[in-house]
């Protein structure tokens, strides 16, 4: 799909905040990249109102494919994510959607439980940051349908484009295995597209395109 303007200002916006970053990093799935997207970094209100923008932007983008009724966002990364998305959503679109996240703590004290915020019922959306291998996003399926809700569809910031344990990329085997959409903000040929056009990248472009070659699809 070619870039939409909110997608660029998207990059531009990942880029100019840190949250791309260029180097060596060791990634969850072992793999080393030579980039790497720390959605911590959205730790201002400004950048995290931003951020909670451009996610309800792409959720009305794709309100074919993502119907939910709640959303969920797994600890700890994706509370403040979720938080920022529910207040766009109803800021912007006027819609007013319940949210939860789970405990990484077991709490048998209190209310108990290990989900926080809205009770989980029908569909829910789940909100990530990123998707690599797909390992995390499981972890999700798990503590959702736990609670006897139904996961109806994937939102993330990038998804990498990456293998999963397999020869599919991670998130279409998500999509096989679980029958649900997984949509993106932005993808990484979208964020290699732009970063060529802007120009000055070169060097990163070049150990960007070796990596594709080892574990992209
Ligand atoms: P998978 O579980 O392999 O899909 O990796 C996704 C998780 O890795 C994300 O939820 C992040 O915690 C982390 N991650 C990033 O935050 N940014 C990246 O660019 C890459 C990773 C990663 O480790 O793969």
């Amino acid at each position: 799909m070619a870039l939409q303007q909110y997608q660029r200002e998207f990059i531009e916006f990942l880029i100019s905040q840190n949250i791309l970053s260029f180097g060596s990093f060791t990634l969850k799935s072992g793999r080393i990249s030579p980039y790497f997207l720390n959605t911590g970094k959205f730790n201002t209100g400004e950048s995290l109102s931003k951020i909670g923008k451009f996610y309800a932007k792409t959720i009305e983008a794709y309100s074919h494919e993502l119907v939910y009724d709640g959303i969920f966002g797994p600890a700890y990364k994706a509370i403040p994510l979720i938080s920022s998305t529910v207040i766009a959503l109803s800021d912007t679109f006027k819609k007013n959607t319940p949210y939860s996240f789970n405990r990484k703590e077991i709490k048998d004290h209190g209310e108990g439980g290990n989900i926080v915020g809205a009770p989980l019922s029908g569909n829910i959306l789940i909100i990530d940051d990123v998707i690599t291998a797909g390992t995390s996003i499981r972890e999700s399926f798990n503590i959702i349908s736990k609670s006897g809700a139904k996961v109806s569809g994937i939102l993330i910031a990038v998804d990498r484009q990456e293998k999963g344990t397999g020869h599919k990329s991670a998130v279409q085997q998500i999509e096989d295995d679980y029958s649900v959409p997984v949509k993106a903000i932005v993808n990484l040929d979208q964020i290699i597209e732009y970063i060529k056009e802007k120009g000055g990248y070169d060097e990163q472009l070049l150990k960007m395109e070796e990596y594709k070659a080892l574990y992209g699809v």
